[in-house]
């Protein structure tokens, strides 16, 4: 008998894979996701954000089970199971133990403060982010080297680290001539917040580490997230992730989508030129598994950026407003004066050709989307508070202002309604002294 010489795809070989951040927005999905996929999956937190939001009076949107009880309930739903662990990647001697025992293939690194609000309030918080973050990263990096150089750290760093430059972003680097000499060299950096100088001083050190350790290492540049159900995490409502709407956590489309379905008006910051990349929750999900499933070479670091689409924040509030029109509900547009030190209007083109050429299938936004997004926050929206969606409470030259850290509980919050076509509820209105100044230019 003759055999075929036809080259067959195999399945990736299932990893053991440690997810760290994974009671977060991003992390959980992802380790969702990657258990589903077959992997062998470690979650690992401090649940240092639970902490910070009781600190900002702030809550996720969609309720969250604990981590203990998440984990559970994955196992009795698909049979799989995901191994949970508290720890704190500062902790160098706990992040020493881990890697020892559990000898990854993959390390998912998500666990940093992710929020350029927060990092701006004060000088305690620029510190404690840039501190909680470098350290975490070095732990790591250390680790890797004495006890798994061949593990594949993915690494989650962002869009934000290039800035806007006024010409195009590479995917990290760019080669450069210079009095007659050619490199390729780190693409130049201009991080807009001290949370995002805290990625790229992370990038910096990932960098290092592969060039002198034999480390190998893929930097995500993510774009702004949005979205908030996967395949995984529809299953049962106990598998939620987080969602985050609020002036210092929410993301700017997961915002708008909140403003929208509860008919407060979508807060565009200045003139709203400002451009970044976006990509869907699932999208995000998928690049990893991409990444996973492609690891670099050993000594190579290599830089992904992980978006799908750009938009400016303009255009976004009037995909949202146009999309709430076809259901015939208005929805008006604010333009708040800026509380972050940011260009309004500029060219923006950054490269994203490299998770494509893997094969990522991208989700694109449309209405549709936007309507589903807003149909599933209709149904959280008692747990709206419209003083934490509607105005800014840090500013960049001037830090938190007086209302950022919060006495009141989101459970004193007074619940707002939805408005939608099946319940024309109560507006909900932000408290007088949050109400926005007369002189806001009013687009609709
Ligand atoms: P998140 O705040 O929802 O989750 C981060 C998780 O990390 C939290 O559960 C937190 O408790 C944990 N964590 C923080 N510091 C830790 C520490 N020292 N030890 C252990 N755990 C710690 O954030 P997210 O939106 O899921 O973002 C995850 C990662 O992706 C971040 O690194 C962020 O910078 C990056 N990112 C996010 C977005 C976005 O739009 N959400 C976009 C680009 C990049
Ligand atoms: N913006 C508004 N109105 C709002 C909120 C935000 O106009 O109500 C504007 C901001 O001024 C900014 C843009 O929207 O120009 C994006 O803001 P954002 O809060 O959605 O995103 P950002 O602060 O950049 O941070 C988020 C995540 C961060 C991640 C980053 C990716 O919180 O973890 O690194 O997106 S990126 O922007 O590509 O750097």
């Amino acid at each position: 008998m003759l055999l075929s010489c036809k080259a067959v795809s195999l399945p990736p070989m299932p990893q053991r894979v440690i997810i760290l951040g994974a009671d977060g927005y991003l992390g959980w999905a992802t380790a969702l996701h990657l258990s589903a996929h077959g992997h062998d999956v470690v979650a690992v937190d401090s649940l240092v954000r639970r902490g910070w939001d009781r600190e900002c009076g702030t809550q996720s949107l969609i309720a969250i089970r604990t981590m203990g009880q998440r984990v559970k309930l994955w196992h009795t739903l698909t049979g799989h199971r995901i191994a949970w662990r508290q720890l704190d990647v500062c902790d160098a001697v706990g992040v020493k133990r881990l890697v020892i025992e559990i000898q990854p293939d993959t390390l998912v690194h998500f666990a940093e403060q992710r929020s350029a609000p927060f990092s701006m309030i004060d000088l305690p918080h620029a510190v404690m982010t840039q501190v909680n973050n470098l350290v975490g990263t070095m732990n790591l990096l250390f680790a890797l080297r004495d006890h798994a150089p061949k593990a594949h750290l993915v690494k989650l760093g962002t869009m934000g680290e290039y800035g806007t430059p006024n010409i195009d972003i590479e995917e990290g680097f760019i080669v450069i001539s210079h009095n007659g000499r050619t490199d390729r060299l780190p693409f130049p950096m201009q991080p807009g917040s001290f949370y995002h100088l805290s990625k790229l001083h992370d990038s910096h050190n990932i960098q290092f580490a592969c060039r002198v350790w034999g480390l190998r290492a893929t930097d995500l540049h993510q774009g702004v997230v949005y979205g908030a159900r996967t395949d995984e995490t529809r299953i049962h409502a106990g598998l939620s992730t987080r969602f985050d709407y609020d002036a210092i956590w929410g993301t700017v489309l997961n915002r708008f989508c909140v403003q929208a379905a509860v008919g407060l008006p979508l807060t565009v910051y200045g003139k709203g030129g400002q451009t970044r990349g976006f990509l869907d929750i699932r999208d995000t999900i998928a690049c990893i598994r991409l990444s996973l499933d492609n690891p670099p070479s050993g000594g190579e670091y290599r830089v992904f950026n992980q978006f799908t689409e750009q938009f400016s924040v303009r255009s976004l509030a009037e995909k949202v407003r146009d999309a709430r029109a076809v259901q015939r509900l208005p929805t008006s547009i604010v333009h708040l004066p800026n509380p972050r030190v940011e260009r309004e209007e500029h060219y923006y083109n950054a490269k994203h050709q490299k998770l494509l050429d893997l094969g990522l299938q991208p989700h694109y936004l449309g209405d549709t989307l936007i309507e589903s997004m807003i149909e599933l926050i209709e149904q959280h929206a008692s747990r709206v508070d419209p003083v934490v969606l509607e105005l800014p409470n840090v500013d960049w030259r001037r830090g938190g202002t007086p209302d950022w850290k919060r006495e009141k509980g989101p459970d004193q919050v007074e619940p707002v309604d939805v408005v939608s076509p099946r319940r024309h509820g109560r507006r909900a209105t932000p408290a007088t002294d949050l109400r926005p100044p007369a002189r806001l230019a009013q687009t609709r």
